[in-house]
């Protein structure tokens, strides 16, 4: 009994491996073997977009790795299918990510502070449609999924939808979780935008080490060099 729960847990272990996305709802329904490609190998944007808060909000997914990196991209192009476009729009915006790159330990539900209008990107606005991709990586190599959202100054996120965090160090907000720190105080993260940007060390967390990071980016390229 005991035996054949474990060989079922592992299963779905390897089921449900690398991360998925919660909230907003993702393209299509999570692909595993797909997660390694753009928006998980979902290439259009959907139509039936949802709604999502202009200003404060966060977004949540599952972590299925015990240490990772994250960052959200953002793009405003009506169907973007490439990784530029989540860079610069096709009208020539310069587009900053959403939450920039950031650390974290543990599995489990991941609820990140997110504020797209704080973000000041030219021409959105209440009504925009933009994409946003989840790129998340847990040692086996980058992984990804899109949202396509429509934002509305006035939709609140449901009550029925949690803001949890599991894991370590996803946001300075674990306990309270209600992603206000999205406004920028402290030590949070990522969508207060600090202005590091991509680059690598603007952890989470301002308790990071760089040569800890540096360490554990290091681990992760050698895995994935492994991995190839
Ligand atoms: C947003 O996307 C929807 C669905 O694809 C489309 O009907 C609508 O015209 C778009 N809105 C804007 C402002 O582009
Ligand atoms: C969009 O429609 C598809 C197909 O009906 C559905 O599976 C998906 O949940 C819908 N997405 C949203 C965000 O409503
Ligand atoms: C995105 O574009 C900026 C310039 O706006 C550039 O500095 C940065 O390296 C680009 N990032 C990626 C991941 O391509
Ligand atoms: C998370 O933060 C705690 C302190 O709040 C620290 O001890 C721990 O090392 C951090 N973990 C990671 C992976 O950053
Ligand atoms: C966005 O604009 C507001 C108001 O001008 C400003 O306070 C804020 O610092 C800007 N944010 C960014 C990320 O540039
Ligand atoms: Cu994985």
């Amino acid at each position: 009994m005991f035996s054949s729960l474990l060989i079922l847990s592992a299963i779905a272990a390897a089921v449900n491996a690398h991360f998925q996305m919660q909230f907003p709802p993702p393209r299509g329904v999570f692909v595993e073997d797909n997660e390694p490609n753009f928006c998980d190998g979902y290439p259009n944007a959907v139509s039936n977009r949802s709604e999502f808060p202009l200003g404060n909000a966060f977004i949540t997914f599952n972590s299925e790795h015990p240490s990772w990196t994250a960052t959200v991209l953002i793009s405003i192009d009506q169907n973007p299918t490439t990784f530029a476009e989540f860079n610069k729009s096709s009208t020539g915006v310069n587009l900053p990510p959403a939450v920039p790159f950031f650390k974290a330990s543990g599995e489990g539900a991941v609820c990140v502070p997110i504020d797209i209008g704080a973000l000041n990107i030219t021409g959105v606005k209440d009504g925009s449609n933009v994409t946003i991709q989840v790129e998340f990586n847990g040692g086996d190599g980058q992984l990804f999924q899109c949202a396509d959202l429509t934002l509305s100054s006035t939709f609140t996120i449901p009550s029925s939808i949690q803001c949890t965090n599991e894991v370590d160090n996803a946001t300075s907000t674990t306990a309270s979780g209600t992603a206000t720190s999205a406004s920028g105080t402290g030590t949070a993260p990522a969508a207060s935008g600090t202005g590091t940007g991509a680059s690598g060390s603007s952890s989470a967390v301002g308790l990071q080490v760089g040569g800890l990071v540096a360490a554990l980016l290091g681990t992760i390229g050698a895995f994935t060099v492994l991995m190839l």
